[in-house]
């Protein structure tokens, strides 16, 4: 059985130690009103609340979806068939028959109504120079886009390669690919020439899209240069449209195209190409453990329709909420909830181009106040960052607008999800951690939507939205059924949202998230379901550690370690070791201008473990570092940390993704430093 906590009694995976926070404000209706609620689901007989609901819409997929899809997406032709699926054979089609075009979904059918309505506010990296465009003037761009790309030969079923910023002429970039039918490739502006080009030729684009130059945090970054670049070992692309971020000139070739002047030329109008439901809307690339980084494929109706329902629902988003997804637009966030579903619910999203603590640690509650918003979705590292700054920096701000504040990217431990509630949200907004990964297109457990009296454990996921049902999975392959059990997290049928194959490589996608368990999507990710039927995330399964038989989540010794006040965050390893299988290895970032005797803080670190887990998870070794190696994303690379402990430099694997090579450097000297040149047992 996965045990991934290994001690089901005592730690903080059980409901012993858990909290329970209700709020009284309005979520869904207090009292459950179909047509209120869910108006879609007015016509489903014998559902009279939430859970119902959610039971109908896995046991009864088909109408459910069916008349979501009917309700919220505009059609140019209808569907005949809701789903055909077979996860076993990896065959994953819904809404097929349909014709449609998510630029329209996004764009014109909102203009009819409130054209004037602010559809994104940029957010730039100077706190104060804010842009807000108008739907009419995002259908404006995103026209002049789509016919410069089509005069310049780009074609259905194409793939444009955006390097770009988070900024409107990104947005309007994807838009404008949706509305001639070519998919679009965005690789995080942060990326290296090399990890671009490997994009670039996996994708086979034979456009690039860029700004000149970007800026963040002050910082301006060559970002034309480096497509030049990359483009040197990319014999696939034609042309390189450039767009003008900063005044500053740069080096135009006969390749390149100076973007905005030449859309100025291109009419306002661009018709709409009618795409089926299932072909290809983009492509995002997301790193394995190993290997090279496998390019998603997400598909128009069924990942629109469920970026659409979840960010209305999760989120308790209505008509006129100011929307702030800080999450980068090279991450599939970035494309879910702060450009598609905002943008097909009509909503006003925010597009941060800066950092968390640009020009100080309250940015993002200055631009709360500033901007007037209403949800706040953010990641676990930034509010640890924070966290270690003070209280002073939220308490500045007006954060009164708030309503919902939500979590992703990593499991949110007790404190920093306390801080968040109690400081950020001053008690008064439920804290929604949403679990979902670039795979399932959008998020798939979280603790709302529920009713309004439902509880929200700190810390948990907890429940799945609807159309999903979660297993969890023995080692064997079988289904665990009971409560209070840990296990492999899969999913047991098709949901709209879900990813439909790695580009060029389908072998790949079967093997990883089909195979593994025949008839279930894999995620990779190890759960922990409570008595009351709620999940955690305790973490990737490969992270998961095992010393002498027990098997210990990280997240779950990482939450004890950043229990104490002088830290800030930590990772946690396992290495081998002769005697227990696995021993523990702790890498800590202290707060800023905490001054403490190491050596004791390591002894009362691993006393803190020892007391709240168990003796035999405390870590054997624990190293003070000044930072954690972090994906750009803000994901911890246990995975390199490992391979420092392991004394394997040459198989650190693939690296594009990571944010600091420098962190790498330093966790290896202090490395040396801890254990000298031997490998510690
Ligand atoms: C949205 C995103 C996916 C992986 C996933 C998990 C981890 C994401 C949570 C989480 C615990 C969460 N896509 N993860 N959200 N772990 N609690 N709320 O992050 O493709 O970049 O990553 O991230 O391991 O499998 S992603």
């Amino acid at each position: 059985m996965w045990l991934l906590c290994g001690c089901t009694s005592k730690c903080l995976l059980t409901s012993s130690s858990r909290r329970v926070v209700r709020y009284s404000h309005n979520f869904l209706g207090k009292s459950f009103n179909k047509a209120a609620c869910l108006p879609e689901a007015a016509g489903f007989e014998g559902v009279s609340d939430h859970s119902g609901l959610q039971q109908f819409s896995v046991s009864q997929t088909d109408r459910f979806w069916g008349a979501v899809a009917r309700q919220r997406l505009t059609w140019i032709s209808p569907f005949h068939t809701v789903q055909d699926c077979d996860l076993s054979q990896g065959r994953i089609k819904w809404f097929e028959g349909g014709k449609l075009n998510v630029s329209v979904n996004c764009l014109d059918r909102h203009i009819h109504t409130f054209p004037e309505r602010v559809a994104l506010i940029w957010e730039r990296d100077e706190p104060g120079s804010e842009v807000k465009i108008t739907y009419r003037q995002l259908l404006e761009a995103t026209c002049r886009l789509g016919n410069l790309l089509r005069r310049r030969g780009v074609k259905r079923g194409d793939c444009v390669t955006l390097y770009m910023p988070p900024c409107p002429l990104a947005v309007a970039s994807m838009l404008a690919c949706a509305r001639i039918g070519a998919a679009h490739n965005v690789v995080f502006a942060g990326f290296s020439a090399e990890a671009l080009a490997d994009r670039i030729r996996d994708a086979q684009s034979s456009t690039v899209i860029t700004v000149n130059q970007g800026v963040r945090g002050g910082k301006v970054t060559e970002l034309k240069k480096t497509v030049d670049m990359a483009v040197q070992s990319c014999p696939s692309v034609q042309q390189v449209f450039v767009a003008m971020r900063t005044e500053n000139p740069v080096v135009m070739t006969a390749r390149d195209v100076a973007m905005e002047e030449e859309m100025l030329r291109e009419a306002v109008v661009c018709e709409p190409a009618a795409m089926d439901s299932e072909d290809v809307l983009f492509l995002l690339y997301t790193s394995g453990s190993t290997g090279k980084p496998k390019g998603l494929v997400h598909t128009q109706a069924g990942y629109l329709l469920y970026a659409s329902l979840t960010h209305r629902y999760v989120f308790d988003y209505h008509d006129g909420d100011v929307f702030g997804c800080v999450a980068d637009i090279g991450w599939i966030t970035g494309h879910s909830y702060s450009v598609y579903g905002p943008l097909a619910n009509g909503g006003t999203t925010v597009l941060f181009e800066s950092t968390p603590v640009y020009p100080d640690p309250g940015r993002y509650w200055e631009m709360v106040q500033r901007l007037k918003i209403n949800q706040f979705y953010g990641a676990p590292t930034a509010i640890r960052l924070l966290l270690k700054y003070g209280d002073q920096w939220v308490n500045k701000y007006d954060r009164s607008t708030l309503k919902t504040l939500g979590s992703v990217g990593e499991p949110i431990n007790t404190e920093a999800w306390d801080w968040y509630h109690r400081v950020v949200g001053d008690g008064r907004c439920p804290v929604v951690d949403t679990w979902w990964q670039t795979e399932t297109g959008g998020i798939c457990i979280a603790p709302r939507p529920s009713n309004p009296d439902a509880e929200i454990v700190p810390g948990m996921a907890m429940r799945p939205f609807f159309g999903i049902r979660p297993v969890l999975m023995d080692s064997e392959g079988k289904t665990l059924t009971s409560n209070n059990t840990s296990g492999a997290l899969c999913i047991a049928q098709p949901w709209p949202g879900m990813a439909r194959t790695i580009h060029n490589d389908h072998q790949r996608f079967t093997e990883t998230y089909c195979q593994p368990y025949p008839g279930y999507f894999f995620t990779g990710d190890g759960a922990y379901r409570s008595k009351e039927g709620y999940y955690q995330i305790i973490g990737r399964l490969d992270d998961v550690i095992n010393v002498s038989g027990h098997r210990i989540g990280t997240a779950e010794l990482e939450d004890v370690v950043n229990q104490c006040p002088a830290v800030a965050e930590s990772a946690v390893i396992g290495y081998s070791h002769d005697i227990k299988g696995q021993g523990v290895y702790a890498f800590v970032v202290l707060k800023k201008g905490v001054d403490v005797q190491e050596a004791e803080l390591a002894r009362q670190l691993q006393d803190m473990v020892s007391k709240s887990i168990a003796k035999y998870a405390s870590p054997d070794f624990i190293q003070f570092v000044r930072r954690l190696p972090k994906t750009r994303s803000g994901k911890i690379m246990r995975r390199v940390l490992r391979k420092v402990v392991e004394r394997d430099l040459d198989g650190l694997g693939d690296l594009s993704t990571l944010d600091d090579p420098a962190a790498v450097q330093e966790v290896i000297q202090g490395h040396q430093d801890l254990c000298g040149k031997e490998q510690p047992q």
